[in-house]
């Protein structure tokens, strides 16, 4: 028979189990991934595209992250080809989740140029403005309403997701040069997260319409019939951010106590039995 705790454990597995089933399902959205995929300087490593840890023993005050701004739009029949994005505007900072006055690190980010098909020339890669007033430059302005000197990427038709490799569109490649590390009580996490433009549309996509030409190498689809058309303003885009906090490494001597602690618990269970 189960005691509580082993029934506690079996509903936190079966928990676990359910939120892997969800987050393998559909998504019916626009994704907006931002993914780490290098860092350089002592003492900053990539955990996985989401994360990056920072080991304050070692780390020296500089460093950078390199990230990828990854555009897919998802619809739920299981086929990428009739899903496409036309524009989407925004701005990308790095804040502490908890708030700024606890931030990890500090770090001014820049956006390389828009790759192509998003670059008709309406593209922007955004001014380089402390938007939270926590030091450091973020991308965008402090004015979300309006898109003059947000991050955009922008094409003169919809353009399919399946047209690019990877299930969607790497837009552009940002860089975080980081800086003085803050070790205060209270600091988490400091991400690199998106906003979308408000107020006005602030990006256009479909999903699951049909497109309904293409050229050749089977860019620049041109127009879309069916599915909806999506608006971010009645559908806010989702986004998947990167999470830099402290790597949390165990000291020598914290691992020979816990050797003594699991040693006690042995003798204890001995002693019952
Ligand atoms: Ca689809
Ligand atoms: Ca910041
Ligand atoms: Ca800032």
């Amino acid at each position: 028979m189960m005691n509580k705790r082993a029934k506690k454990m079996m509903g936190l597995v079966v928990a676990a189990a359910a939120c892997g089933l969800a987050a393998s399902t559909t998504r019916a959205a626009m994704l907006i991934d931002i993914r780490a995929t290098g860092v350089s300087g002592t003492g900053v490593s990539l955990t996985d595209a989401h994360t990056v840890k920072i080991d304050p023993a070692t780390y020296t005050g500089a460093g950078t992250i390199t990230m990828d701004v990854h555009l897919v739009a998802t619809g739920a029949d299981g086929t990428l080809n009739n899903d496409g994005l036309q524009f989407l505007t925004g701005r990308l900072t790095s804040a502490n989740l908890g708030g700024n006055a606890n931030f990890v690190v500090h770090g001014n980010m820049v956006s390389g140029a828009i790759n192509a098909p998003f670059n008709d020339g309406n593209q922007q890669t955004g001014n380089a403005t402390d938007i939270d007033g926590d030091g450091d430059t973020d991308i965008g302005t402090t004015d979300l309403s309006n898109s003059a000197g947000q991050w955009e990427v922008h094409s003169g038709v919809f353009q399919a997701m399946s047209t690019t490799a990877g299930n969607g569109i790497t837009a552009a490649t940002l860089t975080m040069t980081l800086s003085d590390l803050n070790q205060l009580a209270g600091a988490n996490v400091t991400q690199v997260k998106w906003e979308t433009r408000s107020g006005t549309t602030g990006g256009q996509w479909r999903l699951d319409g049909a497109f309904s030409s293409s050229s050749a190498g089977g860019d620049s689809p041109g127009s879309v019939t069916g599915g909806t058309l999506k608006l971010a303003t009645t559908d806010v885009p989702t986004f998947s951010g990167v999470n830099i906090s402290l790597a949390a490494v165990p000291e020598p001597t914290s691992l020979g106590l816990l050797g003594v602690a699991a040693a006690g618990l042995v003798r204890r269970r001995a002693r019952k039995a």
